[in-house]
């Protein structure tokens, strides 16, 4: 059977980023602004006093020491606290097609392929600009791309669904070469008044290029093997569906912006994704051993410390499973990708690793890798 293979890939990254520090001003302004407009109701306790928020807290609970952003100012306006980013005409490319681009001609560069070799696009993501037409099919005719082009949503696991997606397809022949992109426009559906949650999120797109190993025109990365799981629960949650209406006040529009009960989703999550990646390697008969690295979804970083120590039985050394959350944030679907891209280059041929994100859904799933 044909094996598929990861042969380039690519991030695009935002010009604009926020430290902590400067999170925390604008949203401790914000809080001192809504204080003062709601003294009344505090004073007679009808409302709760908004406590300011902690760059210290925010490093110390999820290891995020700065984000990128499409839009800078609109976040950190006390008087706003959310992006500028102004839905785009219909005769213009949409910003998440235009991110799309960026990230797919690095991966095509790197690959040394041209976009009319691609016949599938997959644009997988946690938030779409709009319903249709198919974000997806705007980047396959951006990129003048053959074949078809679909638009998936699994949230945080949209990357690896979507490479198991098309890794099938490689193997089944019915397409010879996909895009797997992944533009994530996480501020724009990020609560940024909120305080137990306005640090967790950053923009970015990743993509990467699948096709059949024997394809390959430099080094790539084998798929030997792709493994996905769901199982349903309502701690992460964001309601903004089409029967739903977009107000301003923020009761109103709450729940549709992401939604989640944290400590749940530590709790429970993490006992999943070490049981998964175990019963995959088992599942192909890969020890933990064979594992040169670990490129896992960046959400928290002790969660990962956990994950890795779990799966390795050891704590891992150096270097065995990199993070980028420091300097991205949680970037949904994307973040194990920038991972990936960013740290694997140095592995010797024949070296091995797993792609494993997990999120809402819940989802979990893990990529078996070995550089040729
Ligand atoms: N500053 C200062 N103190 C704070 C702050 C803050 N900003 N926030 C909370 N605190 C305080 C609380 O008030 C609380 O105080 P007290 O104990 O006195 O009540 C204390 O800190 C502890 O609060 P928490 O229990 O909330 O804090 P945790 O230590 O649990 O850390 C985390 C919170 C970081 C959220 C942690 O629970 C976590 O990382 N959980 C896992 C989250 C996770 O993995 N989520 C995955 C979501 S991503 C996903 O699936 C994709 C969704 C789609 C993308 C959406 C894009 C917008």
């Amino acid at each position: 059977m044909t094996m598929p293979a990861i042969t380039g890939h690519g991030v695009f990254t935002p010009s604009l980023s926020i430290s902590n520090d400067e999170l925390v001003e604008a949203f401790n302004a914000y809080a001192d602004r809504w204080n003062a407009e709601n003294a009344g109701a505090i004073a007679a306790g009808e409302a709760e006093t908004m406590t300011h928020s902690s760059a210290d807290f925010i490093f110390s609970a999820s290891g995020i020491e700065s984000r990128y952003v499409l839009d800078k100012d609109g976040v950190l306006d006390p008087a706003r606290m959310f992006p500028h980013l102004a839905a785009r005409p219909d005769d213009a490319p949409g910003h998440m097609a235009e991110m799309a681009v960026d990230a797919c001609t690095k991966a095509l560069d790197m690959a040394g392929r041209a976009g009319a070799e691609v016949d599938l696009v997959i644009c997988a993501a946690s938030n779409h600009e709009r319903a249709y037409p198919a974000v997806a099919i705007e980047i396959q005719q951006l990129l003048g791309a053959g074949g078809f082009a679909f638009d998936m949503n699994v949230a945080c696991s949209s990357a690896t669904f979507g490479i198991q997606a098309a890794a099938d397809m490689i193997r089944a022949g019915s397409v010879k070469r996909a895009l797997v992109v992944c533009p994530e426009i996480c501020s724009a559906h990020l609560e940024w008044r909120d305080r137990d949650c306005h640090f967790i999120f950053g923009d970015v797109c990743t993509a990467v290029l699948v096709e059949a190993a024997e394809e390959a025109q430099g080094d790539h990365w084998k798929i030997h093997s792709t493994r996905c799981a769901t199982q349903f629960s309502n701690n992460i949650r964001n309601n903004n569906g089409f029967l739903r209406r977009t107000h301003d006040q923020m009761e109103d529009r709450r729940d549709m912006q992401f939604m989640q009960n944290g400590r749940k989703v530590f709790k429970e999550v993490l006992p999943m994704v070490s049981a998964h990646i175990l019963g995959h390697l088992d599942e192909e008969g890969w020890q933990a051993d064979d594992l040169k690295r670990l490129w896992l979804h960046q959400a928290n970083k002790t969660m990962n410390d956990f994950i890795g120590k779990k799966v390795l039985g050891r704590v891992p050394e150096d270097g065995e499973q990199p993070n980028i959350l420091q300097d991205y944030a949680n970037t949904s679907s994307a973040g194990s990708i920038i991972a990936f891209s960013k740290h694997s280059d140095d592995m010797p041929k024949g070296a091995r690793g797993v792609i494993c994100s997990f999120g809402a859904g819940y989802s979990v799933g893990s990529v078996l890798l070995e550089r040729a």
